[in-house]
């Protein structure tokens, strides 16, 4: 017997690496090379007990019966009682509460919903590995972190770990169209297939759940916020029931996006007037019905006029209005309303980065409870880089949440390897001053510095139907790194990439250094060779993909000429006191550094400030040399990212080395058109030479703006 086990080991350990697609993102267990800490894992696998049942538990039981075979090379056993044969205790607090003192009780429980305490626990003289929350799930995001140790070898079973996230709702926004279109999605189509629903199970549900919960993610809101109200037919709520039963046990909630104008659409009213006694019974009836079908309903993503969807202001009435008519039919059921903070019009006369303010300021306080007011990251939309939200800070009686944007609709889309964290840990740690004045973004977000209870941040979900998920593998990481900040905002993105790789790529230290050092600079390079030194929203219309700093026409707010302002003179937005005082909705201490074009940061330098071209910067070179030099910059660095990853062929899986490989052969060729048909559009204009130390750009500028790309993912194909 024993030698037949070796035999297999043996076997399974010897077996060719085989190709990864990607398929089983960060879940691909390993076996473990750490030979120490793989018969630990051989001892703990082998006595498993559970001290209830329920469904997590059995979602426990299945993961483990996937992972341990091909970690340690057995299966799992599972015990029927808990002391003699067994290794592992399972359990809730309640559950496990004759083995945990008094004082033991007292802290897991403060601990919270979902937080955990993993450890050992003695127990009749002998000791027992023991994970434990205070409901089942917490004991399913102890179980992941658990494996993560074991593959990672940091494993220690003598060690207490504890651990409960700093935010509420960690929520995925899908903008996931019914007829499977994704909106601003570069991975294929739309996961949910609501076609077979609900008679069809897709297995795609059941591991997409699985991968959320590793890392933590507790809700999804299916469907894209520029919403279709026929998801809250009676039809669709009972496929969104299907997928909210296979998601429960993962410990993860379902939202779904509620279009205002929906009384109007599938309610056969004439108004969708927040305050009409009719309109206010529809809700109600719908929410009521909802929880019928979905009783842990998470509750309704709403975007409300914002870039032509309906809204409150249809009927002179305000966000708060609205939000609290869908409020009050929710809070029966403990349900909750996320409100987009991303409104602006075209038709108001104000610099967008302006309009989220200037209407949700005055609304401070007129929220309910129950309402959240979900802001995105900047004022003006995911750009590859951009300030904190003004909003941030200046309101006190109003809950706030971030939206950071996974998907990378400005960042490279599936083309490009571009790390997120590193950006959303920026805007994170950034100082708000406001309400005290150490605040930051995290402290607003996570209820610390704002005193908030409801507490959330959201990502818009890069996830598709691609094999790999995500489309570009790494696309991945930024799912993953997503989770871990929402679990807890300040860790920081070197721990996160470098579990993220290790789960990724395996152990090889080499292999982790460089694949680090490409993610951590990934970022940085992009925004050198789209939009260094604060310039911003000037791709290509529409699709977004690639250059367009002459885009004109339409909407001005669309334009990228209104984001740059070049002309002969100079380049920049004017943000401060001369120009549209939008720096005026910050702190204090922010206006009075970022006013000085001196002081500010540089990297955010023509966000606010419209600067003469022979401006000099603190290189002593003058702007438009230093605006040649980042282009430049920013190619070289792309090249460098693809000069590591070609350093590692052979090193890693071949199929994972050469899809990266070939992606970034494209992003090397993305950067160098951003830069040479940003430089030759903005040499145009300021009529000077080009730095002589830079590569010259190619081509001219009427071939790049003569571009077209019809088939550019992420918007309904038109062509
Ligand atoms: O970033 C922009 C996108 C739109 C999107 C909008 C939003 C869902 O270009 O496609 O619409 O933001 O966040 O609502």
């Amino acid at each position: 017997m024993k030698k037949y086990l070796i035999l297999v080991l043996l076997l399974i350990f010897s077996l060719p690496n085989f190709a990864k697609d990607g398929y089983e993102l960060w879940l691909d267990y390993r076996p473990i090379e750490n030979s120490i800490m793989r018969s630990e894992a051989d001892r703990l696998f082998s006595g498993i007990f559970f001290f209830g049942k329920n469904p997590t538990y059995e979602a426990i039981q299945k993961e483990l019966q996937l992972a341990a075979p091909k970690m340690t090379g057995k299966a799992p056993i599972f015990s029927t009682e808990r002391l003699n044969q067994t290794q592992v205790w399972l359990g809730t607090r309640e559950e496990l509460a004759q083995v945990f003192g008094l004082q033991d009780q007292v802290t897991i429980r403060n601990l919270g919903e979902d937080g955990y305490w993993m450890g050992p626990v003695v127990f009749q003289g002998k000791t027992y590995f023991t994970i434990v929350g205070n409901r089942p799930v917490g004991v399913l995001y102890g179980f992941f972190d658990w494996l993560k140790s074991l593959q990672s070898g940091s494993f220690d079973s003598n060690k207490v770990k504890m651990e409960s996230p700093k935010i509420q709702l960690r929520i995925l926004n899908h903008w996931d169209n019914l007829d499977r279109t994704v909106e601003r999605g570069y991975a294929g189509f739309s996961i949910w297939d609501w076609h077979r629903l609900p008679g069809y199970i897709d297995p795609r549900y059941i591991d997409y759940a699985r991968a959320n919960a590793s890392i933590g993610i507790n809700a999804v809101s299916l469907t894209n916020v520029n919403a279709n109200a026929r998801i809250l037919t009676t039809d669709f709520m009972k496929k969104a029931k299907v997928l909210a039963d296979i998601f429960r046990p993962y410990g993860i909630k379902v939202f779904l996006t509620a279009r205002f104008s929906a009384p109007i659409e599938i309610g056969g009213l004439k108004t969708a007037d927040p305050l009409d006694p009719e309109v206010i019974a529809f809700w109600k009836k719908k929410t009521d019905e909802m929880y019928q079908h979905i009783p842990d309903f998470g509750g309704y993503l709403v975007k409300a006029n914002s870039e032509g969807q309906p809204g409150p202001h249809e009927y002179q009435r305000t966000h708060a209005e609205g939000a609290n008519m869908l409020a009050d039919a929710l809070a029966p059921h403990g349900g909750v309303v996320i409100w987009r903070a991303f409104v602006y019009s075209h038709e108001i006369d104000e610099d967008r980065h302006k309009q989220a303010n200037l209407e949700f300021v005055p609304l401070d306080g007129k929220f309910r409870e129950n309402v959240i007011i979900q802001v995105k990251n900047g004022a003006i939309d995911f750009q590859p880089r951009e300030p904190f939200h003004p909003l941030f800070g200046a309101v006190k009686q109003t809950n706030l949440g971030v939206e950071f944007q996974i998907t990378q609709e400005y960042l490279g889309q599936a083309t490009q390897l571009v790390y997120l964290s590193p950006m959303w840990e920026e805007v994170l740690r950034s100082k708000t001053f406001r309400p005290t004045p150490n605040s930051t973004v995290a402290g607003i977000v996570d209820g610390s510095d704002s005193g908030q209870k409801l507490t959330l941040m959201a990502g818009v979900s890069n996830i598709g139907t691609d094999r790999n998920w995500t489309g570009h593998l790494f696309g991945q990481a930024n799912w993953y790194a997503f989770g871990r900040l929402a679990w807890d905002p300040y860790l920081n993105s070197e721990q996160i990439a470098e579990e993220w790789t290790k789960l990724t790529f395996g152990q090889n230290p080499e292999n982790l250094t460089k694949i680090k050092g490409i993610m951590l600079d990934s970022h940085e390079a992009a925004v050198t060779y789209m939009t260094p030194l604060g310039l911003h929203h000037i791709m290509g219309w529409d699709h977004h993909y690639g250059p367009g700093p002459w885009v004109t026409g339409g909407r001005a707010d669309w334009t990228a000429l209104y984001y740059h302002r070049a002309d002969s003179l100079g380049i920049g937005f004017d943000r401060t006191f001369t120009g549209s005082k939008a720096l005026e909705q910050y702190a204090p201490e922010i206006i009075q550094a970022w006013s000085d074009s001196e002081q500010i940061p540089e990297k955010y330098l023509l966000w606010f400030h419209h600067l003469p071209w022979d401006y000099t910067m603190k290189s002593g070179k003058t702007l438009w040399e230093e605006i040649g030099l980042h282009y430049d910059q920013g190619v070289k660095s792309a090249r460098k990212m693809k000069s590591t990853w070609e350093s590692l062929n052979g090193a890693i899986d071949p199929e994972q080395f050469s899809h990266v490989s070939q992606l970034l052969g494209i992003q090397v060729q993305e950067a160098e058109w951003w830069r040479n048909a940003c430089l030759l559009y903005f040499q145009s204009i300021s009529k000077r030479p080009f730095p002589s130390e830079i590569e010259q750009p190619e081509g001219d500028l009427e071939y790049y703006k003569s571009l077209r790309f019809p088939t550019a993912p992420g918007i309904r194909p038109r062509w």
